[in-house]
């Protein structure tokens, strides 16, 4: 496909690039993180996100080229931000299935961290549930186990939409559930997200997990969150995806 192409295209020119997105504790307001979002470059000077060119992660080899530059920009990112002073807690890299493929993504992460002297208590894992589909489930599990015990974090990512999710939970090694935004977007119009919404924080209260909320937009979903427990929240409300030359005006911001 042709978006494939221009994917690899920006790839090998660095055209690839993180924009980040704070998430925020639900009582204090304090940035707890910022999630690295890939966005494409066009010679235009335009901004393509990654949700129109999802295709590009249906090729293993290109989304291992993606994540590769991903881990990097981060690791370069967050050494410079510790170097600056700035508080913006820890930094969340979205993991795909086929990641796990190889068997090195453990070696790949503590290399990029340790290379550059950051504690591995700045990264935050987001993965799916896509990782069960193909027969991963021990490889993940074993890996996800290895990183956390060196104080990485993992979140699983979209929760709710993927397919049997509790059967997941039980065994994988997970810190936070992060809630798919489509629950969140009708919790206030319709009971029955709402009723899931409570379920899972919940559930994560008794599994010993946090929750973030994603895609929150309004005050009213951030206080009704806010009153159930949910821990931190994530979304336009705060502020959208903006490039890294934009996080320490955002931090400083908001002192
Ligand atoms: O940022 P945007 O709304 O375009 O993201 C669309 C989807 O692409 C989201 O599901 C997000 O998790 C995924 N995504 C964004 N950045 C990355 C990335 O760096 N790696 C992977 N594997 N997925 C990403
Ligand atoms: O699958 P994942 O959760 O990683 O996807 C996150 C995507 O959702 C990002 O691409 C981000 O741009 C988008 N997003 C984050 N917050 C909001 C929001 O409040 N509203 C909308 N419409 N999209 C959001
Ligand atoms: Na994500
Ligand atoms: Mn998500």
């Amino acid at each position: 496909i042709q978006i494939v192409r221009e994917v690899e295209a920006a790839l090998t020119e660095h055209r690839m690039v993180p924009h980040y997105q704070p998430i925020v504790g639900s009582a204090d307001g304090q940035v707890w993180a910022f999630e690295a979002l890939v966005r494409m470059q066009r010679p235009d000077g335009s901004i393509v996100s990654a949700a129109q060119f999802h295709e590009a992660f249906t090729d293993p080899s290109v989304t291992h080229h993606i994540t590769t530059r991903m881990l990097e920009q981060v690791a370069v990112d967050i050494r410079s931000w510790i170097d600056r002073g700035l508080e913006f807690g820890r930094v969340g890299l979205n993991i795909s299935a086929s990641d796990f493929m190889r068997g090195d993504l453990e070696t790949r992460i503590v290399a990029a961290f340790a290379s550059r002297g950051i504690p591995l208590d700045k990264l935050v894992l987001e993965v799916t549930e896509t990782v069960f589909l193909q027969g991963l489930e021990d490889t993940v599990a074993t890996t996800l186990q290895r990183l956390r015990k060196k104080g990485l974090t993992v979140a699983l990512d979209d929760f709710g939409t993927g397919y049997a999710s509790l059967t997941h939970l039980r065994s994988l090694p997970v810190d936070i559930i992060k809630i798919d935004k489509s629950f969140i977007d009708t919790m206030l119009v319709d009971e029955s997200s709402l009723a899931i919404v409570e379920l899972v924080l919940n559930l994560a209260r008794k599994l010993d997990m946090k929750v973030t909320a994603e895609g929150v937009e309004s005050h009213r979903q951030a206080m009704c969150l806010l009153e159930m427990g949910c821990n931190t929240l994530q979304g336009y409300l705060f502020a959208k995806p903006m490039g890294r030359e934009r996080v320490g005006e955002y931090l400083c911001a908001r002192k």
